[in-house]
């Protein structure tokens, strides 16, 4: 009875719990990979899980058979055998191949996703304890920070992430659609890490040292980047968004941080010019 009352137990947490979960997109997760990284990490991923899936299906599938045909009924005198070698062979030399594949696959991921684009729009981004600079070294601005109070009723993932803390400091990076953006990343005091999870982004910002990375936007909206490296107190507040918009209000955007700074505006062009 009680095991039975354990089990009832366990399928209806098991239940309460998908439901609750169901549906949920965490404003910082994966569950929209967008871009070119994130279409060859999610490629490799899925090429992955199929070789898994038919060996797991072909190993269970050997074990059913085995399980009814060898059975204690039908052969009450057990096989005493040791070797196989045509067996033997096949199963060093498939899995040895399927690896090769594998590593063949991933390296090719790796050389793309580290392999900065020629060109493309700089952006230098500079780790604290607990923020981030946005600098865009070509164009003399930074990314200002954001008024949290005003921005709070127009941006909605801001709404989610200041619910338990909004004591903190959060900027957006603010760069065109299906343009190459090239971050170059550090920081000012101890290792921090620049994640975005839609991108499948993530590099260590280290002191003293300049990391790369680069992304590219198909589509425009608002992506959320956080701190992957565990850097103290306030870490988990270390937010930052990624605003991605059209060419025009690119433009408008870099003027009005421009003009803010004395500088004269900039045409399209010009800026088009920057990242070719
Ligand atoms: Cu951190």
């Amino acid at each position: 009875m009680l095991k039975k009352l354990t089990a009832l137990a366990l399928v209806v947490l098991t239940l309460t719990t998908a439901a609750a979960f169901a549906g949920t997109v965490h404003p910082g997760g994966f569950n929209n990979p967008t871009g070119p990284i994130a279409d060859k990490v999610n490629d490799i991923y899925n090429f992955m899980f199929w070789i898994t899936a038919i060996i797991f299906i072909g190993v269970q599938a050997v074990i059913v058979y085995a399980i009814f045909k060898f059975r204690r009924k039908k052969n009450p005198k057990a096989a005493k055998f040791t070797h196989n070698t045509p067996l033997e062979i096949f199963w060093l030399t498939v899995p040895a191949i399927i690896c090769a594949i594998i590593a063949w696959k991933s390296f090719d991921g790796m050389r793309f996703i580290r392999s900065m684009p020629e060109a493309g729009l700089d952006v230098e981004v500079i780790a604290y304890q607990f923020g981030w600079d946005f600098d865009y070294p070509d164009l003399e601005i930074s990314a200002p920070e954001l008024d949290l109070e005003v921005a709070k009723k127009t941006k909605p993932w801001l709404k989610d992430l200041t619910q338990f803390n909004d004591s903190f400091s959060v900027k957006e990076l603010v760069v065109p659609v299906n343009t190459n953006v090239r971050v170059h990343v550090t920081s000012r005091d101890v290792i921090h890490a620049f994640y975005v999870p839609e991108l499948i982004v993530k590099i260590d910002a280290m002191p003293g040292r300049i990391n790369y990375q680069w992304f590219n936007i198909p589509k425009e909206g608002t992506y959320i980047g956080q701190c992957a490296e565990l850097c103290g107190a306030a870490h988990g507040f270390m937010y930052f968004a990624i605003h991605a918009v059209s060419q025009e209000d690119y433009v408008k955007w870099v003027n009005k941080q421009r003009s803010e700074e004395g500088l004269e505006p900039m045409t399209m062009a010009q800026l088009k010019e920057l990242t070719m």
